[in-house]
């Protein structure tokens, strides 16, 4: 009996053991996510505003996604598509303010957890409900969970605390202390969340007034009137000339100004978080701006350019320390040995408008908006330097970190693996669908852009306008590339609408959408 006990117990050992050495050998994640950090703006997609060395790394490291779209573009509902790998409609978080997330349901770090993984989540989670699933977590607080560029507040697993300095730069020492920290024996999954680049872009010291004296290229569409498209276009609050306020958005306000009381409105408590050191580098920041609105007295277009100016200089300031802070986080792993064993992803929760149509945010189905930074980094599998045209949705990301990691993929899922377009160098797999799926909520609701859904595939992007509205949008994106000219009433495009309309509806019938 003794016997038979201790030969049993040895063989549990061994097992165990057996399973820590397979545990082990399974890859690492950190899940990098961004906010409102939109293609644009990297080098490695092309963009000449600034430099990303680091971002760019991990492109020249890995692989580029060139047609990565959002489900739905807004910050709470995208989370929640990536947690869960289903769109909106049956996540049930369909906009940031009806309801919380329902933190019960299956989520991928839940089944990284459940397969010994060790979970941690650190930054912005913005679903109002408990994160489930993570060993740690310390999450943005405040500001209905948007979280604060100066000494921002977090919490942590239950606990409100303060941290001391600049938002970028803590979520990265929480990361690297939790990954000094770990139990070893395990494989680690680590969300790592940003909020910057989220508006009202307060760069960090070291960046203030980097690009004082930088004029950036106005696009093209800066002055869009609108012309063929729906009114959900020409409807909104988004655009830079009317919706940009001089104090929260382009910093606006001498130190004398700030000191008064009688305003404290959401710049004043942005600005008071900051230390007096702080303030004196910031007020030396912004004084020539300041000076220069207050003298010119801009009217019309003048003032639109001028705002277009200082907008681009706070947001790519801002910026900056996402790069740093991905360099710094690349380098630690590469230190403790374990980045080539570490699955890196590299995406924001949407794009953004950088003054194109005139705008500013996101929650259209655009493309600077709907399109998604995606690199994703894992030598062991991916050629560096690659990209694909493979159309992906954030719904892919749960059932490709699942794949990688050699876990199942629930059925239930409704995004794919891009794993075979991984291992194929960026080819797109004979089977791969045509076309991806975007629905928005938030109407009525800030930025005043209306429901809408659509289809967008590699040549055409299709888009009703529903709820008070009910237009439709066409897009030959080949000859349009920022759709300017909706086709959707053009005799000539008849037959391919009709394609699309049949594409959509399909699509809708598969996914089990109810609202259309
Ligand atoms: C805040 C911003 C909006 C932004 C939403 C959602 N207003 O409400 O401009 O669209 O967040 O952004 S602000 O006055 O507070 O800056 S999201 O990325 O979190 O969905
Ligand atoms: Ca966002």
């Amino acid at each position: 009996m003794r016997k038979s006990l201790v030969l049993t117990s040895v063989a549990l050992v061994s097992l165990s053991s057996c399973h820590q050495q397979a545990l082990k050998k399974q890859p690492n994640i950190i899940f990098m996510m961004t906010d409102d950090h939109t293609t644009q703006v990297m080098t490695c997609y092309g963009g000449t505003l600034i430099q990303t060395p680091n971002l760019d790394r991990i492109a020249n490291e890995g692989m580029r996604f060139d047609n990565c779209y959002v489900t739905n573009a807004i910050s709470g509902p995208s989370r929640a598509c990536i947690l869960t790998g289903k769109f909106s409609h049956v996540n049930g978080y369909k906009d940031n303010f009806s309801t919380a997330f329902d933190g019960d349901q299956q989520t991928f770090p839940k089944l990284f957890q459940q397969a010994g993984y060790q979970t941690a989540m650190i930054g912005k989670w913005h679903l109002i409900s408990q994160p489930q699933g993570f060993d740690y977590w310390s999450i943005l607080s405040g500001d209905h969970e948007q979280g604060h560029y100066y000494q921002p507040e977090f919490n942590e697993n239950g606990k409100i605390i303060t941290e001391q300095g600049y938002v970028t730069d803590i979520v990265t020492d929480k990361t690297i202390r939790f990954l000094k920290n770990r139990d070893k024996s395990k494989p680690f999954m680590v969300m790592y969340h940003q909020k910057a680049p989220h508006r009202n872009w307060m760069p960090a010291q070291r960046h203030l007034g980097k690009f004082n004296d930088v004029i950036f290229k106005e696009p093209a569409n800066l002055f869009d009137d609108y012309e063929t498209r729906s009114r959900a276009a020409s409807e909104q609050d988004m655009s830079i000339e009317k919706t940009l306020k001089d104090r929260w958005d382009l910093k606006i306000a001498t130190r004398e100004e700030m000191n008064d009381t009688t305003n404290k409105d959401k710049f004043y408590q942005a600005y008071h978080r900051m230390t007096d050191e702080e303030k004196d580098r910031w007020d030396q920041a912004y004084a020539g701006r300041i000076r220069e609105f207050r003298e010119k007295k801009m009217e019309g277009k003048e003032l639109v350019r001028w705002k277009y100016q200082q907008y681009m200089r706070d947001y790519l300031a801002t910026t900056l320390a996402v790069d740093d802070n991905v360099g710094r986080l690349l380098k630690y792993l590469e230190d403790i040995g374990e980045l080539d064993n570490t699955i890196i992803v590299y995406t924001s929760d949407q794009g953004f408008f950088l003054g194109e149509h005139g705008w500013f945010d996101k929650r259209f189905m655009y493309e600077e908006c709907q399109r998604m930074p995606l690199l994703i980094r894992y030598p062991k599998v991916i050629r560096g330097g690659s990209s694909t045209n493979a159309m992906t949705m954030n719904v892919d990301f749960a059932p490709t970190l699942l794949d990688m990691a050699g876990l199942k993929i629930p059925t239930d899922m409704q995004g794919k693996s891009v794993l075979p377009v991984l291992k194929n160098k960026g080819k797109i797999p004979d089977n791969w669908r045509n076309s991806v799926y975007y629905q928005y909520y938030e109407y009525p609701g800030e930025h005043h852009v209306k429901r809408h859904y659509g289809i967008r595939t590699p040549d055409y992007k299709l888009i009703h306008f529903y709820n008070d509205i009910d237009e439709w949008e066409l897009y030959d994106l080949k000859k349009d590339p920022f759709e300017m000219n909706n086709v959707y009433h053009d005799p000539s495009y008849k037959n391919i609408k009709n394609e699309l309309i049949e594409e959509l509806r399909a699509t809708q019938k598969e996914l089990k959408v109810e609202e259309i």
